[in-house]
């Protein structure tokens, strides 16, 4: 195998790509977007991820990376799209995988397809895409799955932020449709990966993936719902989590502002469309993560008194996550735009995407326009940057004397001594005077 067309340049396909280039293989990176591809020609990238950017330079210097709107012959093909859930869909009460990109990207394959070929989705999809969608797609082409062709599942399972590092590094699935196409898989990965690599069958593959995130999403919910009952019960969520996860067979997650992201936010729900009747749990806990943006709401509210009216909130971070410019299923966008419909005035701020533009709300290009006018600071993003945000450096910034920070970051201030109310996601226990005033 020499040559690889990989579909979809976003998160995955552009580092997947990249990393195959510099280990010596032809790669051609297709994306249906053009402003990517000729963003991509002149060596500038559309994401923000360390490192890429000169890697994906350096590839291209090799002449082993080239991008093209449209597939072509390869010895593999590798399919890293996006698969999104359907907006709006009103008629059920779990949300539905929508595979179009999958399948798209399949049919786009089926007319440069030939004998001997590896195909490889890497895409998250619902238990059984690949044998019951990828395979019959990729037949059109009069080709038979396992006989003339050989086709597996390998999820990608790096951490935005580190994707180049883990997707060297952790451990790699690959699922064949047979014990020849998971072997060929391990053939191309192996030559950069270092991790371990397992050979499974196909839908155990996209088992694994979906069961890792949806793991993620449950811990997540119950660290959410635990802060809940501590602000109930008014005590230190931050204190009461690391206490129990001295017991040796504990380590619950950080509760924070909602789950957000292309993966976590939305993996679990393709196991509840696959069974709905059988994951109760599953769906609870995704409803748990999706409603703690209100639960932040609730909590400004109450800070500022009841009424959000004319208020005027600075709200630090937009991206799903710290330290990453990625916006997806952002539940501090929404807590935002809550805000904004209940009448407040937001300045949000994000530091890796300083010019993004809401309809429902302001942005500010720097922290220090964001902090200006502000009468309630709102960190909703644990960026490195805002951990240097002292109580002296707010006071310099702004006249605010509220901070509320939903990612207990800044919970080690001494916020009282300067004059500010300082709460995380519980009201706190040194401050039981305002805690009455809030609830
Ligand atoms: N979050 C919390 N509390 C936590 C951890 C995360 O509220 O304790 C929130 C984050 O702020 C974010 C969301 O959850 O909004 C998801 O963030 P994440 O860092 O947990 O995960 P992702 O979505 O960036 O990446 C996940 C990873 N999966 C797992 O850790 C099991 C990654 O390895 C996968 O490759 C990726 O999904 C993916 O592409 O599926």
């Amino acid at each position: 195998m020499n040559k690889i067309c990989i579909l979809g340049l976003g998160y995955i396909g552009l580092p997947t790509a990249t990393m195959f280039a510099m280990n010596g293989y032809q790669v051609v990176g297709v994306d249906i977007n053009d402003n990517v591809i000729s963003m991509l020609k002149n060596g500038q990238i559309h994401i923000h991820e360390p490192g890429l950017e000169e890697a994906v330079q350096t590839a291209i210097c090799n002449g082993n990376l080239i991008f093209s709107n449209q597939p072509v012959e390869a010895d593999a093909f590798i399919i890293a799209v996006p698969t999104p859930f359907f907006d709006g869909d009103v008629n059920h009460d779990y949300k539905r995988a929508d595979l179009h990109y999958v399948i798209s990207a399949t049919e786009a394959i089926v007319p440069y397809l030939k004998k001997g070929n590896l195909v490889i989705l890497e895409s998250t999809s619902p238990p059984q895409t690949t044998i019951n969608f990828v395979q019959p797609i990729l037949e059109k082409s009069g080709l038979i799955g396992g006989q003339d062709f050989y086709l597996a599942y390998s999820p990608e399972r790096v951490l935005p932020g580190q994707i180049l590092k883990e997707l060297v590094e952790n451990a790699r699935v690959i699922g064949g449709i047979d014990k020849a196409s998971s072997e060929k898989g391990y053939e191309l990965y192996a030559s950069f990966v270092k991790g371990k690599i397992i050979l499974t069958d196909a839908t155990t593959a996209e088992m694994v993936k979906l069961m890792e995130n949806t793991y993620r999403d449950v811990n997540i919910a119950i660290a959410n719902e635990f802060s809940r009952l501590a602000n109930r019960f008014e005590i230190d969520i931050w204190k009461a989590i690391e206490i129990a996860n001295l017991h040796p067979r504990v380590n619950i997650l950080h509760p924070g502002p909602g789950v957000g992201g292309h993966c976590i936010s939305v993996d679990p729900w393709f196991l509840v469309e696959a069974a709905p009747d059988i994951t109760p749990l599953i769906h609870t806990a995704r409803q748990v993560n999706d409603e703690q943006p209100d639960y932040i709401v609730e909590l400004v509210r109450q800070a500022l008194g009841g009424d959000l009216r004319g208020k005027r909130i600075a709200a630090l971070g937009l991206a799903y996550k710290p330290n990453v410019d990625d916006l997806r299923e952002s539940p501090a966008v929404k807590i935002c735009q809550n805000l904004a419909t209940a009448g407040a005035s937001v300045m949000g701020f994000e530091p890796f995407k300083p010019d993004m533009k809401f309809d429902s709300f302001s942005t500010a290009v720097n922290l220090e326009f964001a902090l200006a006018n502000a009468e309630l600071v709102l960190l909703l993003v644990g960026h490195t940057q805002f951990s240097f945000l002292t109580p002296e450096r707010i006071s310099c910034l702004t006249d605010a004397n509220i901070i509320i920070d939903t990612v207990g970051m800044l919970n080690t201030y001494p916020w009282k001594e300067n004059g500010i109310r300082y709460s995380t996601l519980e009201v706190q226990q040194n401050d039981k005077n305002l805690v009455t005033s809030y609830s």
